[in-house]
């Protein structure tokens, strides 16, 4: 059986990392969201994205895989299990799965914003966030940027390619954790709709999504995941 997941920022919040949009704790209740996460924002203040980014990025190496993410990976030893996710840590690869497509890019490679050599260079260390950290500069003038797709940027095409085909081969599509207002991404799961593919959506609250899936749980993704599978005969009948 092939599954595909289509994971967002909620797949992570039980590991700790916090959200876009959970106000309260979410990642954007601190910043402007257009601003810290698009390219004419990084345009007009490139310090700021940097620092935002470098502390995610130092922020993932005190948060571990939760119950969700171990769920999926061991899904491998019974389905063909793709996952898609627009999170930009690398918790689901750390849980052990293996097909994974990083649509929106991640926290974990960097390049040059002018001629998009990769940086492999240090990194400044970041114990505590801070608002500015001038970001390295590339030996062509260019700054470093993180690898990321930003508002009003194309998402990488092999990514794309991988999860249009992940979807439209999938038995099932499990939806997790994402608010689904972020195209072209929230344009999958209408996607496996339209081709008769039973979409399953695991989030607490409701989505634009929640009335149009096969089934909407609402439940969170650590406490759904683990026996999923062996409930889906019972939830699709
Ligand atoms: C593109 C960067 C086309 C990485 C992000 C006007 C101007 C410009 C563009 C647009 C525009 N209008 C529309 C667009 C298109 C735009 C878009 O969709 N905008 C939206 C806001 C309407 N999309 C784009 O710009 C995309 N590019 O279209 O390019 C193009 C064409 C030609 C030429 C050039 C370009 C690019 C989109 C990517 C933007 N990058 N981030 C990063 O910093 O991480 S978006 C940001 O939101 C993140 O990437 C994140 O992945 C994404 C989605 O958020 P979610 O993952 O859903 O997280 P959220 O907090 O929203 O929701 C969490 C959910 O989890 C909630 O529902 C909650 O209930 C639930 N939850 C909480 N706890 C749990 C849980 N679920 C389960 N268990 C729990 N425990
Ligand atoms: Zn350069």
């Amino acid at each position: 059986m092939r599954v595909t997941v289509l994971s967002g920022a909620g797949m992570s919040a039980e590991s700790g990392v916090p959200t876009f949009r959970d106000v309260e704790t979410g990642l954007w209740a601190k910043v402007d969201p257009y601003e810290i996460s698009s390219s004419d924002g990084w345009r007009r203040h490139p310090e700021k994205v940097w620092a935002w980014y470098l502390w995610r990025h130092y922020m993932m190496k005190s948060v571990a895989p939760n119950d969700g993410h171990r769920a999926v990976a061991a899904w491998h030893d019974g389905a063909d299990v793709h996952v898609v996710t627009q999170n930009v840590d690398d918790l689901h690869e750390r849980a052990g799965s293996r097909q994974v497509y990083h649509l929106h890019g991640s926290l974990f490679s960097f390049r040059c914003d002018r001629c998009g050599l990769a940086y492999h260079g240090a990194l400044p260390a970041m114990p505590e966030p801070v608002d500015t950290v001038e970001p390295p500069m590339c030996a062509c003038g260019g700054l470093i940027r993180p690898d990321v797709v930003w508002f009003g940027e194309q998402l990488p095409t092999a990514a794309w390619d991988r999860s249009v085909e992940a979807v439209s081969r999938a038995d099932v599509a499990i939806v997790v954790g994402t608010s689904s207002i972020v195209y072209p991404a929230a344009g999958l799961p209408e996607l496996a709709l339209a081709e008769g593919i039973p979409v399953i959506e695991v989030n607490p609250e409701e989505t634009p999504l929640s009335d149009r899936v096969t089934v909407s749980l609402r439940e969170t993704s650590a406490t759904a995941l683990p026996g999923l599978l062996q409930r889906l005969p019972a939830l699709l009948g």
